[in-house]
């Protein structure tokens, strides 16, 4: 079997590393003899002219080092503050400033020259996410020939979204260099062949491929999911009820996200404010448990949202908590799984309200934590990619208060019946596209792409 080389933006360090995106390669790795490249995660100011070697996983291990410039405008400008926000339809939010894009570009060439030496002729390139979007092209200006794939965790641009880039038609030439792009969804490989199409002139000329400057790419959808054996038996065993109980005997509604304006946590919050004003018997009845540690801080919209939520949840604290109830809790750390895993499964509601998302993989977590017995309830929003595979979750608008207020005052009420019924259609889709599976078919689909000639430059 040739190997497997998996390139992402940070490289899983430490004696065992883990990492949904770590268990779901773990089995293809070792079984190769695989590689992977990653950023060593912290600039330094004299970087390394070649790849360190990491030693002590089951799988090869090698980084990159950046100069805090080189991080600064490949990450958190061009990737964090330009792609970011415009592949989540926040252009309002983005930084146009043409230096990150040239630092992005200079970073890609870099991560490709410092790559080469270590390439093997058999080996078979897994490219990862928003950050790496030209790395292909610039293995490919170097001579690589080797299959190269590419897997897009979050929601490709509209046409409309994708004319605010600075450089929409490079984005195509870029991706149109790799033989496979991935797609958490549906609507996403729409989105692709359209702005393809009106940015660039790419043409679709069959059902899965795509044609630009006399190069030809497949596209498909392979939505990501959990290690979802490993996170039910977590559930199950997690720590009693009591032992992680919190508070009083109101029925616990839980959200967990990274603290990103994507998620929708304001809106969320307002949701639960407009249920507690338009339904007070639901006061000491519904306590709602916000766990959101911040990421990115320096990227100003990021210090943003943590002030927007911070007022917002001590606003509604201040406008109904009792001496006995506080309707939100919100927390900025994060917890170890099992301890998420333990509070998934004790909550009635799980709030997944993204206003736009790759996939979301909390919905997905939270479904396997329930107790098929007596599960919880996921409200999940429209704009989340888990919602073309959980339709029977109660699905809402996060821009809309009301109806999202309105989902949460019927799981409160929703029968043992109509639950079971709706988590065990949920949990089928969670078993069978779990993360093995989806590494399993995207990386069959590479196999079957052989190699394809470096178009003229
Ligand atoms: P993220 O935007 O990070 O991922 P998500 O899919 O929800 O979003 O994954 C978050 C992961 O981090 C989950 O496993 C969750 O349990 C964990 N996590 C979140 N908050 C935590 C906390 N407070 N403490 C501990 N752990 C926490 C991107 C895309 C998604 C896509 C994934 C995978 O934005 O759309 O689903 O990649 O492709």
């Amino acid at each position: 079997m040739s190997r497997l080389v998996v390139v992402s933006n940070r490289l899983p360090l430490g004696e065992n590393p883990s990492g949904g995106l770590v268990v779901a390669l773990d089995d293809a790795l070792r079984s190769s003899g695989g590689l992977w490249i990653g950023f060593s995660g912290e600039p330094v100011e004299d970087p390394a002219e070649e790849l360190i070697d990491h030693p002590g996983a089951a799988f090869d291990r090698l980084s990159f080092d950046l100069s805090p410039e080189d991080h600064h405008n490949y990450y958190l400008g061009f990737s964090n503050s330009v792609l970011w926000p415009i592949c989540h339809g926040r252009a309002d939010l983005a930084h146009l400033d043409p230096v990150y894009l040239d630092g992005y570009r200079k970073v890609s060439a870099r991560i490709a020259r410092l790559m080469v030496p270590h390439l093997r002729p058999d080996d078979r390139i897994w490219v990862q996410d928003y950050q790496l979007f030209a790395l292909g092209a610039e293995l490919r200006k170097l001579g690589v020939r080797n299959p190269i794939g590419h897997f897009l965790h979050i929601p490709f641009p509209a046409p409309a979204e994708c004319a605010t880039l600075p450089n929409p038609a490079e984005l195509f030439d870029w991706m149109t260099h790799y033989d496979l792009v991935g797609f958490q969804a549906s609507r996403d490989m729409d989105n692709f062949a359209a702005s393809g199409f009106h940015m660039a002139g790419m043409e679709q000329i069959g059902l899965n491929t795509f044609r630009l400057d006399g190069r030809t790419l497949r596209a498909e959808v392979f939505p990501i999911g959990i290690d979802a054996q490993s996170f039910i038996e977590e559930a199950r065993d997690a720590p009693d009820a009591d032992q992680v109980r919190f508070l009083t005997n109101a029925r616990l509604m839980i959200g967990v996200d990274r603290l990103d304006y994507s998620k929708g946590i304001p809106q969320r919050f307002r949701a639960f404010q407009q249920l507690l004003e338009s339904i007070p018997d639901l006061h000491e009845k519904i306590s709602f448990l916000q766990i959101a540690p911040p990421t990115r801080s320096g990227v100003q919209a990021y210090d943003d949202i943590r002030e927007e939520t911070e007022y917002l949840a001590g606003r509604i604290n201040g406008q109904f908590a009792t001496l006995n109830w506080t309707p939100i809790r919100f927390i900025n750390r994060p917890y170890p799984r099992e301890v998420l895993a333990g509070l998934y499964r004790q909550a009635r509601i799980g709030l997944v309200t993204p206003l736009a998302d790759g996939m979301n993989l909390v919905a997905k977590e939270f479904v396997a934590a329930q107790d098929p017995e007596d599960p919880g309830v996921l409200i999940l929003s429209r704009f989340a990619g888990a919602a073309e595979q959980m339709p029977e979750a109660l699905i809402i608008n996060p821009h809309d208060a009301h109806e999202t207020a309105a989902a949460m005052a019927s799981a409160m009420r929703m029968s043992i019946e109509e639950r079971r019924e709706r988590h065990a259609a949920m949990l089928q889709v969670v078993l069978e596209k779990d993360v093995g599976w989806w590494s399993a078919a995207y990386l069959e689909a590479l196999e079957q792409e052989s190699t394809k000639e470096q178009p003229e430059n």
